[in-house]
């Protein structure tokens, strides 16, 4: 209801509609141009309409600042939307990258493969107006929004570690990350990388993914796979290098919600 208090401002795209407060930092409200629940495609098997599972995760996707002197930029984002309770939906974003270049760039604690992810927790009261709720804790606690809904994700130098702004970037890791400034944008969320659901899900062997230098794709990554020794990390297709200490990326299988282990389980 808070923003109630705002003078809203809305822009009528084709398929939705967008309404926000004059100020940035105020939390933005997405409008649907039908219910969520009201599924005519539902191959992940959630009880969220496919269309607008990817129509929500853009909408609110991350507004990307780069460091200047990021030499890794190179990466996919993967996403996953997921049903809470009734009328509250998990975002994730999950940034992979063939490379980690270590701090600034520079080589130090760099490695193969990397992933950063970012959630939202949306709430709705008719499963067509999606708000983000506040989040209470985690690197991005102080959540705001560029001009447009969608919020910012500063991503330090080589390393790719997520801050909400500028200032915290310097308080972490002793002063080593850094987020001076580069290139700016909305991160583009394709339709063929939301990963689905465990008990569905709509990506499995990442092998076809290929990107840039790395036309092989991520050669032996599984969306979804959990390793039985708590062992499986992302090494952006540098699959032989898993059990070294040149791999240390969290795996995707340990980002994503599960029926199992969130506690959660499909609306319907
Ligand atoms: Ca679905
Ligand atoms: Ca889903």
């Amino acid at each position: 209801m808070r923003q109630l208090l705002f003078v809203l401002s809305c822009l009528v795209p084709a398929s939705l509609l967008w309404c926000q407060s004059p100020t940035a930092s105020t939390y933005p409200t997405v409008v649907l141009n039908k219910s969520i629940y009201a599924t005519q495609q539902d191959n992940d098997q959630d009880g969220l309409d496919d269309a607008l599972e990817y129509e929500l995760a853009g909408a609110f996707s991350p507004y990307l600042i780069w460091d200047d002197q990021e030499s890794c930029s190179l990466h996919q984002t993967f996403y996953q939307v997921h049903p809470l309770e009734q009328n509250k939906i998990a975002v994730i974003y999950v940034l992979t990258f063939p490379l980690d270049c270590g701090f600034r760039s520079t080589g130090f604690v760099g490695h193969w493969g990397d992933t950063q992810d970012a959630r939202l927790t949306l709430s709705s009261e008719d499963g067509l107006a999606w708000k983000p709720d506040d989040p209470s804790f985690g690197p991005l606690e102080k959540l705001s929004f560029h001009d447009g809904g969608h919020f910012y994700l500063y991503l330090s130098g080589g390393k790719h570690h997520t801050y909400p702004d500028a200032a915290s970037c310097y308080q972490r890791y002793s002063g080593m990350d850094g987020c001076e400034g580069g290139p700016e944008y909305i991160e583009p969320i394709l339709a063929d990388h939301n990963v689905g659901e465990e008990w569905a899900p709509a990506i499995t062997w990442l092998g076809n993914f290929g990107q840039g230098p790395y036309k092989e794709g991520y050669a032996g990554e599984n969306a979804w796979d959990q390793s039985a020794w708590n062992d499986w990390r992302f090494c952006g297709g540098n699959s032989k290098k898993r059990f070294s200490p040149q791999c240390d990326a969290t795996g995707l299988g340990r980002i994503w919600l599960r029926s199992a282990s969130d506690g959660n389980s499909p609306v319907n």
